[in-house]
């Protein structure tokens, strides 16, 4: 999510009437083209049917889904009728304004690729449907899936590194990009992603999350407004356009280019994505496909009450979780109605065709607990029926390890339903750990988190970190020092779970909250006074914690029982944490005074981070001795 600090009083009607246009120009010229190919006679009469938006625009031969629902976007579409060529259409539907038809499209198992254009008839004349199939990408090193095998690196592609200066402040969204303020475009984007790719697998990183690329408003947004004044999108989360990316970051094919280029370094492609709302400047807002589309109306809807606990409870009355699963955040951002077929297909549907196109490798799903858990069911089992080994992440962002468990999939809750999530994020560990290694509070708080793992099936599917893109930096809390960030960075690397690290965390980027954690990383910008990609562009402080999340990285990498072994405790004391994985020890002393424990081992091998001696106890143990806020692994 991102936060909910929003604050919109002003509504403006025109802000996607930009978006529109260049869609329907494009659009346009298609179809003019393929009328002119096809011989269809387009009637020149004002009720004559006219096409804007086709979705999917594409899909592929021998897929699980099979009709593809292709939802057309036009005008005067009301009585409309398909002819499908060589492939076959059925079951259309128009809604009552007639601007939007859908259709079913059977594709032939062995269909060939190529154009394969929809001509749609009304009384008034006809006009042609844009359509294609696609070759599907071969799976080989593709659609791989991510886990505790993995170090994730969260980025938002706008603030991590420009590699396309020409797209900073493009034509159709002219005047969104400001560096100097913290709600604007800022120019980074997918190419610049795609040449940090060395520094990233340097670090020891081998899966990145990015942040939504999907295209957002072209024109400020003054729903949503910060001491009376419009934002931009920037940070991708507000959709106009669920089949395209941001014309900021790039296009599909660089998209696609990023995720081949990642694949051939060894990294995987996590791709954000929203399926609870749209962005508040979405066409669909004025002009829904059907009445149901949404929970109610722009002008009439129910204010998000964000009581996500209503939905774990047991005794709770669906009216009690109506709030929160049909609810606008911040009363602003449209809720879809995944209850109502057409949108449940929609979502599928995109979802399958962004990770057909790409090849991308897992999924990270925001605001899981806003959606009902039937849908998320059938959407993870359409997910896993065309690509068996994705994998997909689920933002439950709550400290309480109950709720956690009650939308961990695999198991069914007592609403009958196993939402089939893969993997959640492990908020409730991330308390303890600013608590423990920011603020200096007692280390035993993560013992006794941990301590809670029986509630989960399985707690290697969390994803463990200690900052990300919807909370202040690590840095910005009271006491945090370096020391305590390479303390956290040897316990993530070291800790059950999936490693998560946020972008510039490596190198302490400073940051207080939203927008001020999601800083540009220094070097991403060609002028910038240094880099922070190079080791000569570091600080000595920088550069030593850089060193220290390598070396604890290519430790994991190089002991399987720091992957998948399973947990220990051996000592826990206020402030002094000792637990064993595999063969693997791990000493932290998070206190302010160099501290001597004895382990119960016959012997330990050398520490890999090289700070702690060990030597043989008189009474049969190993004694260690850990200085000040340092952390060894034996
Ligand atoms: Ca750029
Ligand atoms: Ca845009
Ligand atoms: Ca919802």
């Amino acid at each position: 999510m991102r936060g909910s600090r929003w604050d919109g009083r002003r509504e403006t009607g025109d802000g996607r009437r930009e978006v529109l246009h260049s869609v329907i120009n494009v659009q346009m010229i298609g179809r003019i083209l393929f009328g002119a190919a096809l011989g269809v006679s387009v009637a020149a009469g004002a009720q004559g049917p006219t096409v804007s938006k086709v979705e999917p625009p594409n899909w592929w031969g021998n897929s699980s889904v099979n009709p593809v629902r292709v939802l057309v976007r036009g005008a005067n579409l009301a009585g409309a009728t398909l002819e499908c060529g060589r492939l076959a259409c059925s079951n259309v539907v128009v809604n009552a304004r007639g601007t939007y038809a859908f259709v079913d499209v059977t594709i032939p198992r062995d269909a060939a690729t190529g154009a394969a254009p929809l001509t749609l008839r009304t009384a008034g004349g006809a006009a042609t449907v844009p359509f294609s199939i696609t070759p599907r990408l071969a799976g080989h090193g593709r659609f791989q899936g991510f886990g505790t095998e993995d170090v994730m690196y969260l980025l938002m592609p706008d603030r991590f590194a420009n590699g396309d200066p020409a797209n900073d402040d493009p034509a159709v969204s002219r005047g969104l990009l400001d560096r100097s303020k913290g709600r604007y475009y800022h120019g980074g984007d997918l190419a610049g992603v795609r040449q940090r790719l060395p520094y990233l697998k340097s670090l020891g990183i081998t899966t990145i999350w990015m942040n939504p690329i999907y295209d957002n408003n072209n024109e400020l947004n003054h729903k949503e407004t910060y001491d009376n004044l419009p934002v931009t999108d920037y940070h991708g989360y507000g959709a106009t356009d669920f089949y395209a990316v941001d014309e900021h970051l790039g296009d599909m094919a660089t998209f696609k280019q990023l995720v081949d280029d990642a694949h051939a370094h060894g990294i995987k492609i996590v791709l954000d994505m929203v399926a609870n709302h749209t962005g508040p400047y979405h066409p669909w807002v004025e002009d829904a496909p059907t009445a149901t589309w949404f929970h109610g109306t722009a002008a009439s809807h129910p204010n998000n009450t964000w009581q996500t606990w209503t939905l774990a409870d047991p005794y709770s009355t669906p009216a009690m979780r109506q709030a929160t699963l049909d609810g606008w955040f911040i009363n602003i951002l449209p809720d879809l109605n995944q209850d109502d077929p057409e949108v449940a297909r929609y979502i599928v549907q995109n979802t399958l065709w962004w990770v057909g196109m790409s090849g991308m490798d897992g999924i990270r799903q925001d605001t899981w607990p806003y959606v009902p858990r039937t849908f998320w069911r059938d959407w993870m089992t359409a997910i896993k029926d065309e690509y068996p080994s994705l994998r997909v992440v689920g933002e439950v962002f709550d400290g309480d390890p109950s709720m956690i468990a009650f939308f961990e999939g695999g198991r069914r809750q007592w609403d009958g339903v196993d939402d089939r999530v893969d993997l959640l994020f492990d908020f409730p560990l991330f308390y303890p750990i600013r608590n423990a290694f920011a603020k200096g509070g007692p280390i035993r708080e993560l013992a006794q988190m941990l301590s809670r793992d029986h509630l989960y099936r399985d707690p290697n599917n969390l994803i463990t970190f200690l900052g990300l893109h919807d909370v202040s930096r690590f840095t910005s809390e009271p006491g945090a020092t370096p020391e305590g960030l390479k303390l956290a960075f040897t316990f993530l690397g070291t800790a059950r779970g999936t490693p998560l690290i946020y972008y510039g965390d490596e190198i302490a980027l400073p940051g207080g909250n939203d927008p001020d954690n999601r800083r540009e990383f220094p070097g991403g910008w060609s002028g910038d006074a240094r880099s922070g990609f190079e080791a000569s562009g570091r600080s000595a402080d920088e550069q030593d914690l850089w060193s220290h999340l390598q070396k604890v990285l290519a430790v994991r990498a190089g002991r399987q029982e720091l992957r998948t072994g399973t947990t220990e405790h051996l000592l826990v004391t206020d402030q002094v944490y000792v637990y064993r994985r595999g063969h693997t020890i791990v000493a932290i002393n998070n206190g302010s005074a160099e501290t001597t424990v004895t382990i119960p081992a016959t012997a330990l091998p050398a520490d890999a981070l090289g700070i702690c001696a060990a030597r043989r106890a008189a009474d049969g143990g190993v004694a260690v001795t850990i200085p000040r806020r340092s952390g060894c692994i034996f």
